[in-house]
């Protein structure tokens, strides 16, 4: 077909398409983005070679678009369509998430581009969460949340008729794909009109507030969208100043010189007003905005030595005092690229350099690449982490769940449920870095 319109230029539509509807569904998530910008523009005037950086790697134009959105659906039929959705716009499911452990009733993946340049062109992800009924202990309960979701269609009749024609013509013309993103939009748009009466909705709420975020409205609506921030220590700390109210800590790692996996941390979700059937009024709290701080992507033994430091670490009650002891924990993490290389703790990218395009017939595979970097031939990148912690997660869900969740820790881990509900298994986030590093190796002859 000639006149197609790509995977990466559907996801870039969307995903603007997206913020444009949430900035004017939650003004306050309009002004972490004014704050976002002025952080990174402050940022890049006070740092000439992050600037230059940045802007060789093509990255200053999109540096303060959305990075990732969340969303919770709640049968298996919604998620497998959900696939379907963001397969068109090159989003894969990859990695599982079991927030059961945190007392969180739902497991997850990230639907994200996968290939190079995809994540290069447009990095937007969604963390997608599906409702574990079998998690709700009241059997009554649990058989009416079914039933209420049984009834809904989250999707519009026109998206089912677009996704037939895709899978029909393997791919949408320009004007197909414009339509297919309004109609996708309707799916992810707040509804302040709940389906359930009140006492149905209290019920649900009282089980577990998730549970009623999931169950009691039309579709589901996106609970929070994230742009990239180049500090994410300053964005917290300056929340305030701009009318937010940051969560209490930081989430993930701490600061350091070269930075791991990923930092998060988001405003409290705002209480807002609904409308229940019998036109009663409530409040629902569940939306909110995020930011976040990506680093280098790690290995299962760099993993294995985060978790470990992770949990020695505990968490904090403020974040200051938080930072400054996990500082101190993860002094055994080494913040060296040359350790972090030769014990095998991240993943890399490796690059001829003009000397070594010249001395590329006497590089073979089995070389050790501290040498070639040495003498100068190749170098050596981070892999940059694209996928979510599990534990970050939890951290974001429960500062939006107010302070009174305590959630029980069931801690049973359903992955096959959920990959039979997806109608595909999930991609394992480590093989993808490791194949991203093995293709660099390989170009360069050492591999
Ligand atoms: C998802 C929370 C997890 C993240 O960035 O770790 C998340 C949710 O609240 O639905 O978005
Ligand atoms: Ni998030």
């Amino acid at each position: 077909m000639t006149n197609t319109i790509t995977a990466d230029e559907i996801r870039e539509l969307f995903s603007q398409a997206m913020s444009g509807m949430y900035q004017q569904e939650v003004p306050q998530y309009g002004t972490l983005l004014e704050l976002v910008a002025d952080v990174n523009l402050a940022i890049l005037e006070n740092n000439p070679a992050l600037h230059e950086q940045l802007l060789n790697a093509d990255e200053l134009a999109r540096l303060n678009v959305e990075r990732h959105g969340a969303i919770r659906v709640g049968s298996p039929a919604e998620l497998a369509t959900l696939r379907r959705i963001f397969s068109v716009m090159g989003m894969h499911p990859v990695g599982y998430y079991d927030l059961s452990q945190a007392g969180v009733p739902v497991h997850s993946t990230a639907f994200r581009p996968v290939e190079d340049e995809a994540l290069c062109r447009n990095p937007f992800r969604v963390f997608t969460s599906l409702l574990r009924l079998e998690l709700i202990s009241d059997a009554a309960l649990r058989k009416k949340a079914a039933a209420i979701l049984a009834k809904r269609d989250i999707f519009t009749p026109q998206l089912y008729r677009l996704l037939d024609r895709y899978d029909e013509n393997q791919g949408f013309t320009p004007d197909e794909a414009q339509r297919f993103v309004t109609e996708a939009l309707e799916t992810f748009r707040w509804h302040r009109h709940a389906t359930v009466d009140a006492d149905t909705y209290q019920a649900l709420h009282d089980e577990h507030r998730l549970i009623a975020d999931v169950v009691c409205f039309k579709g589901c609506h996106i609970n929070h969208l994230t742009p990239r921030t180049l500090d994410i220590d300053r964005v917290q700390a300056l929340m305030p100043e701009y009318g937010i109210a940051p969560k209490a800590i930081i989430e993930g790692p701490p600061r350091r010189e070269l930075p791991i996996l990923l930092r998060q941390t988001s405003f409290k979700a705002l209480e807002e007003p609904i409308l229940f059937a019998g036109e009663h009024q409530g409040t629902h709290t569940a939306r909110f905005g995020e930011i976040e701080q990506r680093g280098m992507a790690l290995t299962p033994k760099g993993r294995a030595l985060y978790d470990r430091l992770l949990s020695e670490a505990g968490t904090g009650k403020d974040n200051l005092t938080h930072q400054h002891h996990l500082h101190q924990v993860f002094s055994a993490f080494p913040d060296n690229e040359m350790l972090l290389r030769r014990q095998g703790l991240a993943y890399f990218r490796y690059r001829l350099t003009p000397v070594g395009e010249v001395h590329r017939h006497a590089i073979s595979p089995g070389d050790d690449p501290q040498m070639l970097i040495e003498r100068g031939w190749i170098t050596a990148q981070p892999i940059i982490y694209e996928d979510f912690l599990p534990v970050s997660a939890a951290g974001i869900f429960q500062s939006n769940l107010g302070d009174e969740a305590q959630g029980q820790r069931h801690g049973n881990a359903s992955r096959e449920a959920f990959e039979q509900a997806l109608g595909c298994p999930v991609l394992d986030e480590f093989t993808l870095y490791q194949q991203a590093e093995d293709r660099s190796k390989r170009r360069c002859g050492f591999l």
